[in-house]
C-alpha cells in the first residue's frame, strides 16, 4: 500500500498549489470515518451514523488540513513568520507546522480559556505564546491589524488557504463513504469549517465524484451562539472553549452554506455537551474534546425533535481529540480510587 502523502498531494488538482509551492506537511488527513452503531441505538436505530474523527490528525484536530495549505503558501510567498489568534487548536497546529516549515510562530490565546493540551503544544513547538487578558474575538482583531502592517502572515481561517485545505475533509468523507451523507453535522465556532466542508462537497459534485449534496447542520454552544441568535455575543461562555467565539470570521459564508444546502443551525447547552461527551467515550470508545461533543449533543437533540427522516445517513465531524482537554475529562468522570499495594484491598474495590 502506498503511504498517505498528506492532503495537498492527495487532492492537488482541487487546491491552489503549483510546482513552485514547497509543501509543508505532517501527512495530515486520511482520518478514520467510524460507524457509530451504539449512538444510533441510543438515538434512532434506523439512522446510519458515521464519525469523521479529526482528532486523529497530527496535532489532534482538523486544523492541520488548513495549516498545511496556509504554511506552504506562506513559505512560497517568502514569509518568515506567521501569527494567529486561537481558542487553542489553531495555535497548536500553527506552532507545529511553523516548526516544520522553519518559520517563526506568534500565537495569541485567551488567558484562562484554553485547554491544557493545546497550550502545551504551542509551547513545545517553540511558538511565542501570548495570553491575552480578554477573549478570542479581541485577540483576532489585534492579530489581523498586526498582519496588515507588519511582515507576518496571518494563519487564522480568514487566510483563504486555510479553508482550501479544510475542504479536503468533505472529499475524504465522500471517498470513504462512496457518497455524501444526507446530513453533515458539525460544530461551529469561527464558522470556517462548515464553510469549507460545504465548498468541498460542491466542488466534488462539480467534478463528478458524487451526486447528491448533503444538508449542513451546525451547532453552537448556547452561551456562544452568535449565528443562531443573529447578534454578536460580547462575552461568550461555554465549557467547550474551542468554540467560545462571539463574532465568527466566516459568519456570512456559513449562513450561505446553511441556506444553499437547506440546512440549519441550532444550539446545545453545556450540560448537553458534557452528557454527549461522556456518552461518546463510554459507548463508542471515542474520546473527543467538548467542542466536538457539541455535534453529538446536537444529534441527540435533533433526533428527539424528529428532524431526520428514518433511514438517513449522517456524518458528524468530531473536530478535536479528547486529550487536548484533560481537565474537563477528569471533571466529567469519576475520580480514580487510591489503594494500598495489597490484593485484598484491591479486590474490595473491584466487586468481582
Ligand atoms: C475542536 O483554534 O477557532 O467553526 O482558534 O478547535 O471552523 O472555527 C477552533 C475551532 C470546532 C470550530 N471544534 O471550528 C481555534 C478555533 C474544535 C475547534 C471548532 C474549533 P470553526
Amino acid at each position: 500500500m502506498k503511504a498517505w502523502p498528506g492532503v495537498i498531494e492527495q487532492y492537488r488538482e482541487f487546491l491552489p498549489v503549483s510546482d513552485r509551492t514547497p509543501i509543508v506537511t505532517l501527512r495530515e488527513g486520511n482520518t478514520p470515518l467510524v460507524p457509530a452503531p451504539r449512538l444510533a441505538e441510543a438515538t434512532d436505530p434506523s439512522l446510519s451514523i458515521y464519525l469523521k474523527c479529526e482528532g486523529f490528525n497530527p496535532t489532534g484536530s482538523f486544523k492541520d488540513r488548513g495549516m498545511t495549505m496556509a504554511m506552504s503558501k506562506a513559505l512560497e510567498a517568502g514569509s518568515r513568520a506567521v501569527i494567529c489568534a486561537s481558542t487553542g487548536n489553531t495555535s497548536a497546529s500553527a506552532a507545529a507546522y511553523a516548526a516544520r516549515a522553519g518559520l517563526k510562530a506568534f500565537v495569541m490565546v485567551p488567558k484562562g480559556a484554553i485547554a491544557l493540551g493545546k497550550l502545551s503544544q504551542a509551547a513545545i513547538h517553540g511558538a511565542k505564546v501570548l495570553m491575552v487578558d480578554g477573549n478570542f474575538d479581541q485577540a483576532l482583531s489585534i492579530v489581523r491589524q498586526i498582519s496588515e502592517t507588519h511582515p507576518v502572515t496571518l494563519v487564522n481561517s480568514v487566510n483563504p488557504f486555510r479553508l482550501e485545505g479544510q475542504k479536503t475533509g468533505a472529499f475524504e468523507v465522500v471517498d470513504q463513504l462512496g457518497r455524501a451523507p444526507d446530513y453533515h453535522l458539525i460544530p461551529v465556532g469561527n464558522a470556517g469549517n462548515i464553510t469549507a466542508y460545504w465548498r468541498g462537497y460542491r466542488e466534488y459534485q462539480r467534478a463528478g465524484r458524487m451526486s447528491e449534496l448533503p444538508r449542513m447542520v451546525g451547532f453552537q454552544a448556547a452561551g456562544a451562539a452568535p449565528i443562531y441568535e443573529n447578534r454578536v455575543i460580547e462575552e461568550p461562555r461555554t465549557v467547550a472553549t474551542a468554540i467560545k467565539i462571539g463574532n465568527p470570521a466566516s459568519w456570512g459564508p456559513a449562513l450561505e452554506a446553511l441556506k444553499d444546502s437547506k440546512g440549519w443551525i441550532d444550539i446545545v447547552t453545556d450540560e448537553e455537551i458534557l452528557q454527549a461527551y461522556r456518552l461518546l467515550a463510554r459507548e463508542e470508545g471515542i474520546f473527543m474534546e467538548p467542542a466536538s461533543a457539541a455535534t453529538v449533543a446536537g444529534l441527540i437533540k435533533t433526533v428527539k425533535a424528529g428532524r431526520f427522516e428514518s433511514g438517513a445517513t449522517l456524518v458528524l465531524t468530531l473536530t478535536g481529540h479528547g486529550l487536548k482537554d484533560p481537565d474537563t475529562a477528569l471533571e466529567s468522570a469519576s475520580r480514580p480510587t487510591t489503594v494500598p499495594p495489597a490484593i485484598d484491598a484491591v479486590l474490595a474495590q473491584l466487586g468481582l
